[in-house]
């Protein structure tokens, strides 16, 4: 399987999206299964693929993530200038850098967890939150993202059943999980074309396979 999917014949507008790199988010709420799928799909897109995460992706932008999920007393403001800082770092040294170099990035979480996070989750007003995106993205969006649709109570449960430390975020009520997947729920209803909506409570062979389909219509268009 591994590589394959770049042997198959080329059609003109496909080349044209690979000479730019292809831009590919994964979203959803908590123990969604992103680290998971952004795993199998790297192995079935092969060697041109680079994998990387927000907050973090380079030295600096992990040094923000750090102070980002350990910081207890927070403001919601805060959190958005931490990120929108890493953001800032991110864009600048791995993601353009890669996507000008041809790869296919593929990131754990971006601009959509900021809307659902800061936005729904945590209140700031999301016409502030779009404008700071743009500003530090420099306008880049993904060309597809993938947001792992769960109940929050789902992926609390199977994050709890691996694990014995929870962070800050995963520490709060249910009430704040519900809003982040409303704003989720809204990000794909918003931008149907780039967004894909992907019922994460399925097996994870049907998820990636999900994923996989949606990866070649994005190409074949
Ligand atoms: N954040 C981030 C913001 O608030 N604003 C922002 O703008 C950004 C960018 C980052 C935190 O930062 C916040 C959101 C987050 O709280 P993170 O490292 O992305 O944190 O943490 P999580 O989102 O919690 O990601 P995790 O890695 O913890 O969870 P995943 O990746 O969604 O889930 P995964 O793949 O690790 O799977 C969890 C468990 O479920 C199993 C796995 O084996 C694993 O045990 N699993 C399945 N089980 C059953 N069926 C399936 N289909 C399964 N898929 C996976």
């Amino acid at each position: 399987m591994k590589g394959t999917l770049h042997m198959k014949p080329t059609s003109p507008i496909r080349k044209e999206k690979l000479k730019h790199g292809i831009f590919i988010t994964f979203e959803g709420v908590e123990g969604a299964g992103k680290t998971t799928q952004v795993q199998r799909l790297a192995a079935a897109l092969g060697p041109d693929v680079v994998l990387t995460r927000e907050p973090g992706g380079t030295p600096i932008a992990e040094r923000i993530r750090h102070i980002f999920l350990t910081s207890d007393g927070i403001t919601t403001m805060t959190e958005l200038l931490l990120l929108a800082a890493a953001r800032a770092q991110h864009v600048n040294e791995l993601i353009r850098p890669a996507l000008a170099a041809n790869k296919i990035v593929i990131c754990d979480r971006f601009i959509d967890a900021t809307v659902a996070y800061q936005g729904y989750r945590g209140g700031i007003d999301l016409a502030l939150i779009h404008q700071l995106n743009r500003v530090v993205t420099g306008g880049l969006t993904p060309d597809l993202t993938f947001i792992l649709d769960l109940p929050p109570e789902i992926g609390l449960q199977r994050k709890q059943r691996g694990e014995t430390h929870r962070d800050r975020l995963e520490r709060e009520p249910l009430d704040r999980h519900r809003k982040v997947r409303k704003g989720y729920l809204s990000a794909a209803k918003a931008d149907p074309d780039r967004v894909k909506l992907i019922d994460a409570a399925q097996s994870a062979d049907t998820v990636h396979t999900a994923i996989l389909t949606e990866y070649h219509k994005y190409l074949s268009q």
